[in-house]
């Protein structure tokens, strides 16, 4: 197929420009003939799907029908994103998360992504903790040279770092991309609570780097400073050609980070990062958007996530299994709450600004976005009471909006607000807040495992508003496969008109983008990478079709 194109666009090259426009406009009707097609299967699909739920016992069942249905129909493995024959007790969430979601997602992994994940639990199988490949890997460290003879076996080491579960987790998604993409294995630094919070995703293996690893006593002090960090051996001109190259690099790609250090993501500069056996990479950023600016990652990246917003969202659902505690939490408080509404609206309110807390601004931003994009109904007029409403619409929609904040008051204030005056479409809105810490304490077992639950929960709304740049955000909405609505940021304490904006894509925003090296030019030219929304500094993924080559 390469060939042939590759041929067509020489003799297409050669050709006049009417005749160019000529083949575009045909080949360019073919594609919409087939996106049209294509969308009228989908369709008849879900009417077969209404069809078969409207049959039996609609609404209020629908999460019973669901689970009763679950051991023939529930599609557990996800698109066969995971990996059959786990011990299902030892962690519930693997096969069951799928069941709490209303639909399934409308997102299916790729062939290709399915392959590549087989192949790498292969990989990981063979060369993960344990192994007489990690033995081998390992000693490299203490001799510090590469042996010729091992290069089977290479390493991703994700490092822990002092943010928020939120940063860790969209940080860890990307190294485990640029693992998958350079056929390394991923580790992770199991020295924080990552094992109380998630299951191991890897069969037969694990993902968790030993406590006994060389470099364990010294990763902590990782910095720019580090001779090995890869930026700093750069800006020091300690490699060329003949450099030999070291059995580890440090890899700073947290947000404080250099022009040198953003090298990581040249072309050029991953031959030289490709003999290095060992990588540890401390990161708080979402960085997978750049990797597709990589010439020869992208070839490879479009093959594995043809609809290019799909990264977070497959990677995270494959990697990502909360431990038996969690999954309680997120399970007790969905079929007590959440499982009787016809609709869940989400509500992610993260108060940035010091001190943080309740203001009335951010709780008025709420209650206007929430409105002016009718997720939530308007409250009725002074004039008529609660029973003429109550009575006119009595079969209306029970909608439930669950609220995750380290405060509690604003679930409280929605809540007194739609009990105290009934909503002017007579729906009824309940509100409920699992978890109000009042401050974040990241490593703290127990609140990071509600943090954990809150971002679950919120992944299973219908629809999902969140706050700007807020990494834990934006593990819900990938999560859940949602666009969010996203609040924008406070200025002076007042209301920012307009008060939210609806996302480009469930994609997270890379915050702190390379945008002025090696990836400048493709920044621009590329159509699946923008800007994110209102933070020029920052890029994300969006779905667009590749550019076509010519
Ligand atoms: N349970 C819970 N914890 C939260 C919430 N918002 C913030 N936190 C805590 O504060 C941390 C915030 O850091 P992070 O997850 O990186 O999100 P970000 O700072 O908003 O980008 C979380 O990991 C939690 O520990 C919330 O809504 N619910
Ligand atoms: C390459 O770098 C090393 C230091 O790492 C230096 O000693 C050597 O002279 C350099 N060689 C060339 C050709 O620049
Ligand atoms: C959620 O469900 C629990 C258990 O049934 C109940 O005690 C609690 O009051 C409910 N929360 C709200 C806000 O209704
Ligand atoms: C509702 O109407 C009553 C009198 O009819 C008035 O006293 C009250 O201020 C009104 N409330 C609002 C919120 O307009
Ligand atoms: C409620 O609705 C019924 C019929 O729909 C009507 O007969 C009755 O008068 C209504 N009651 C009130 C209080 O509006
Ligand atoms: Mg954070």
């Amino acid at each position: 197929m390469y060939h042939i194109l590759k041929i067509f666009g020489y003799v297409f090259k050669s050709l006049g420009l009417k005749m160019k426009i000529l083949i575009r406009f045909i080949f360019s009707s073919l594609l919409i003939g087939s996106v049209i097609l294509l969308s009228f299967s989908n369709n008849f699909n879900d009417q077969l799907l209404d069809a078969t739920l409207n049959g039996k016992k609609k609404k209020k069942t629908f999460h019973l029908l669901r689970s009763s249905e679950s051991e023939t129909s529930h599609d557990k493995l996800i698109g066969g994103l995971l990996k059959a024959g786990f011990d299902e007790g030892s962690c519930v969430s693997r096969y069951t998360t799928s069941l709490l979601y209303r639909k399934p997602s409308p997102y299916k992994p790729s062939p290709y992504l399915v392959s590549k994940l087989r192949r790498y639990e292969k990989l990981h199988k063979r060369c993960g903790p344990g192994t007489e490949a990690y033995k081998r890997a390992t000693e490299q460290l203490d001799e510090n040279q590469v042996r010729s003879s091992d290069k089977e076996c290479r390493y991703v080491v994700w490092v822990a770092t002092e943010y928020g579960l939120g940063n860790r987790i969209i940080s860890l998604v990307s190294s485990f991309l640029y693992a998958l993409l350079t056929d390394r294995v991923i580790l992770v630094d199991q020295r924080k609570d990552i094992s109380d919070l998630f299951c191991e995703p890897f069969p037969d293996t694990s993902w968790l780097l030993p406590l006994d690893f060389p470099l364990m006593g010294q990763i902590d002090s990782y910095y720019k400073e580090y001779s090995l960090c890869y930026g700093t051996m750069l800006k020091n001109h300690a490699i060329n050609s003949t450099t030999t190259p070291p059995s580890h690099l440090y890899i700073h790609l947290l947000h404080d980070y250099r022009d040198v250090d953003k090298m990581f993501y040249c072309e050029a500069n991953q031959a030289f990062i490709k003999s290095v056996p060992w990588l540890v990479v401390k990161s708080n950023l979402y960085f997978a958007p750049s990797l597709w600016l990589i010439p020869s990652f992208q070839t490879k990246l479009i093959k594995l996530f043809p609809q290019k917003d799909t990264v977070f969202h497959h990677l995270s659902r494959y990697l990502f299994h909360p431990t038996n505690q969690v999954w309680d939490m997120v399970t007790s408080t969905y079929n007590a709450n959440l499982s009787k509404a016809d609709e869940v609206l989400g509500l992610q309110i993260r108060v940035f600004s010091t001190p943080s807390g309740y203001f009335q601004h951010v709780m008025d931003q709420i209650v206007s976005c929430t409105q002016r994009e009718k997720l939530l109904p308007e409250l009725a007029t002074n004039g008529s009471s609660h029973s003429q409403v109550m009575n006119t619409t009595r079969s209306k929609k029970l909608k439930a909006v669950l609220v995750a904040s380290l405060h509690p008051e604003y679930s409280d204030e929605l809540s007194k607000m739609f009990s105290e005056r009934p909503s002017s479409t007579g729906e009824m809105i309940q509100v409920y807040q699992p978890s109000g810490e009042r401050v974040q304490q990241t490593d703290e077992k127990l609140h990071d495992q509600k943090a954990l639950a809150d971002i679950y929960l919120l992944s299973l709304s219908v629809n999902i508003v969140t706050t700007e740049r807020s990494t834990f955000g934006y593990v819900a909405h990938g999560l859940g496969g949602l666009k969010p609505w996203i609040l924008y940021e406070p200025k002076n304490r007042k209301v920012p008109d307009p008060p939210c904006v609806r996302a480009l894509s469930m994609e997270p925003c890379f915050i702190r983008a390379p945008l002025h090296g090696c990836q400048a030019k493709k920044i621009k030219t590329t159509p699946f990478i923008k800007h994110c929304e209102n933070w020029n500094l920052g890029i994300k993924l969006v779905d667009a079709p590749d550019k076509f080559w010519w």
